[in-house]
């Protein structure tokens, strides 16, 4: 069992919240995004970044452990006049600092007031017509972490957790995306082509490592959730290609500028 603190984590949230308040003087965010892997340029495209503070200053957060993941929290002014907190600082669960530890983040953001999620992240993809930096939207998840952020008797009903809502309006910006079920699998390591079938067989159409535990405790806090993929490789298997972390840092490159701006229009939409 992972030694957690005995801060109570919503506690911990708050205090994260006031301070990002405080250091921003934006007394409430409409709006947070957690971008990943691919997504980083759509905080340029979002609307005027007032304010970027450094993870590590906030309390609760710690260092991005991944290449190619920024430890910056933004705090954007859409066209509209509407804020944006913006997440550059996942915390993975493979890292090892517990469940709360990786929903932090989010549980900060719902503590700023913020009413919507936007979960983004960079992922495997399990339908071959979907080619590396292909963008499809989330339409529900497996968690197979075998772990819940939520503790003791906490029953969340998680039906519609990826708002139909927000789908439908996304397709309305871009009507070709498609949408699948994402698996979350612990990593740090690639699935084996044989995990990579078995999750196709229980329903996934998609392979990452984070979002599911996220989206949960968005629901949990009472955020509606978007929540869109990038494919960045075929997951294993799927293609006679092995999958290296520079294959997925290079398709989330090539793909950047078309997704970012698709992600800014869908904001700009909410
Ligand atoms: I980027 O193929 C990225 N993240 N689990 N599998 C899992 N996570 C990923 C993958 C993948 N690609």
């Amino acid at each position: 069992m992972i030694d957690q603190s005995s801060t109570d984590p919503f506690a911990l949230a708050r205090d994260a919240a006031d301070y990002i308040a405080q250091q921003t003087s934006v007394a409430s965010h409409d709006i947070a995004l957690v971008l990943g892997s691919g997504w980083g340029e759509a905080a340029e495209l979002i609307g005027e970044t007032t304010h970027t503070l450094q993870a590590t200053d906030i309390p609760g957060f710690a260092a991005p452990a991944v290449e190619g993941h920024v430890g910056t929290i933004r705090s954007i002014v859409t066209p509209a006049g509407k804020r944006a907190l913006v997440l550059g600082a996942r915390t993975h669960y493979y890292e090892g600092r517990g469940v709360r530890a990786v929903v932090h983040g989010v549980r900060t953001a719902a503590a700023t007031g913020a009413k919507t999620l936007v979960l983004t992240n960079g992922c495997g993809g399990l339908q071959e017509q979907w080619t590396p930096g292909t963008p499809v939207l989330i339409s529900d998840h497996l968690n197979l972490t075998a772990a819940s952020p939520l503790e003791g008797a906490t029953f969340v009903d998680l039906t519609d957790l990826y708002s139909k809502r927000l789908r439908d309006l996304a397709r309305e910006v871009d009507p070709s995306l498609d949408e699948g079920v994402y698996a979350q699998f612990t990593g740090p390591h690639y699935e084996t082509p044989a995990e990579v079938q078995y999750a196709k067989r229980i329903g996934a159409d998609l392979v990452g490592m984070s979002t599911a535990l996220e989206a949960i405790a968005a629901r949990h806090a009472g955020m509606e959730v978007f929540g869109m993929s990038l494919v960045t490789n075929l997951a294993a298997g799927i293609s006679a290609i092995p999958l290296s972390h520079a294959e997925v840092l290079e398709a989330g490159q090539a793909a950047g500028p078309r997704i970012s701006r698709l992600l800014a229009d869908i904001i700009g939409r909410l």
